[in-house]
């Protein structure tokens, strides 16, 4: 590169663009083994939601740009929604991403990347899931890299574990200790199989996922006894889900998210996600059992209730939601991995 274009505007290569949706842990992700590399200590199982989207535009600041003086270049860059996210945030990440990509990036280079969230962000519905995987998945094709699902998954987990899990679609594990999640069941493996999504207040949340998940490690007596059980429910979870057993993978489902929970409630200070309507869908959901419907709930780290039924069911789940005064409600099926616009 001569020196007249060493000092030109930076040189911005068209942007590439990847999708990626949600993951929705049935058996739940909650603590590390590992907060430095980012490695779970519970295995979970997870279904990629169709019907919630991440969008994110990939480019990259050619090399020689960082130099010309502007603050654009200088790191790389990540907008979600249009919010500038701190650097901070991202910088193992993109060190990951630099490492899987070895010499097919040049030093200066720079990533920058625009997202876009088809459901409230960082409102307890995944969205860092969906985003970490898009932006992996966008970093190596900005660069033209052929990567394996597996690398992409790794390098996705550094930027946030579940989002190993929404680079592959359908039914997903992430064993604890895992640098990678892992396909388990497709998209067609249970065609009845849907998921309702009752978003109840569109918020961000309080605290973030991170810091609780440290907090309740370090400070609840039940965290230990939450990681030792896990085991035991995530294999009943996959034996039912391979069953196509509803109420089997919903009590499951059950058990993993109100023992994860558990453990949050007795840390100190208690990390409390729910709101009074949270509990409303919860007690909606009993009572529709009760009435021989099948629908289970779990929640996240955030106030909105998720529920898994089947699709000669969907229609007494959101009538009975509407009965309680819920606005907002998004049905989805297993949905797709990452993807790469073409
Ligand atoms: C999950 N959650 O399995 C669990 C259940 C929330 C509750 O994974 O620290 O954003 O970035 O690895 O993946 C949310 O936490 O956490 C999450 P980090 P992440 O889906």
């Amino acid at each position: 590169m001569s020196s007249t274009q060493s000092h030109s505007k930076p040189h911005r290569e068209p942007g590439v663009v990847a999708i990626a949706s949600p993951s929705l842990a049935l058996v739940k992700y909650w603590g590390k083994s590992d907060d430095e590399a980012n490695i779970p200590a519970v295995p979970s199982l997870a279904v990629t939601l169709a019907g919630l989207t991440t969008r994110t535009v990939v480019g990259i600041v050619a090399p020689g740009a960082a130099h010309d003086g502007a603050d654009r270049g200088a790191t790389d860059s990540v907008r979600v929604d249009g919010e500038v996210i701190p650097p901070d945030r991202n910088r193992k990440f993109f060190a990951a991403v630099r490492s899987a990509l070895g010499s097919s990036i040049p030093e200066d280079a720079r990533f920058h990347a625009e997202s876009r969230n088809s459901f409230p962000t960082a409102a307890g519905l995944a969205s860092s899931s969906s985003g970490f995987a898009a932006l992996a998945a966008g970093c190596f094709a900005a660069v033209r890299r052929e990567a394996e699902l597996g690398t992409i998954s790794s390098v996705a987990r550094v930027g946030s574990a579940s989002a190993a899990r929404s680079v592959f679609g359908g039914f997903v594990t992430l064993r604890s200790g895992a640098e990678k999640a892992e396909p388990l069941f497709g998209t067609d493996h249970w065609p009845d199989f849907r998921v309702v999504v009752a978003v109840l207040h569109e918020g961000k949340k309080d605290v973030a996922s991170r810091s609780a998940m440290r907090l309740t490690r370090d400070t609840s007596p039940f965290y230990r006894a939450w990681v030792d059980d896990s085991h035991g429910v995530f294999e009943a979870g996959v034996r039912a889900l391979a069953d196509r057993d509803i109420e089997r993978l919903g009590e499951i489902m059950r058990l993993s998210y109100l023992r994860m929970f558990g453990t949050m409630f007795s840390a100190d200070p208690p990390v409390f996600f729910w709101r009074p309507e949270s509990v409303a869908v919860i007690r909606e959901c009993a009572r529709l059992r009760a009435g021989g419907v099948p629908v289970w709930e779990t929640m996240d780290a955030g106030p909105q209730v998720k529920m898994i039924t089947t699709n000669g069911h969907l229609a007494a789940v959101k009538n009975a939601l509407a009965g309680i005064g819920v606005a907002r409600v998004i049905e989805c099926r297993p949905g797709a991995g990452v993807t790469i616009e073409t």
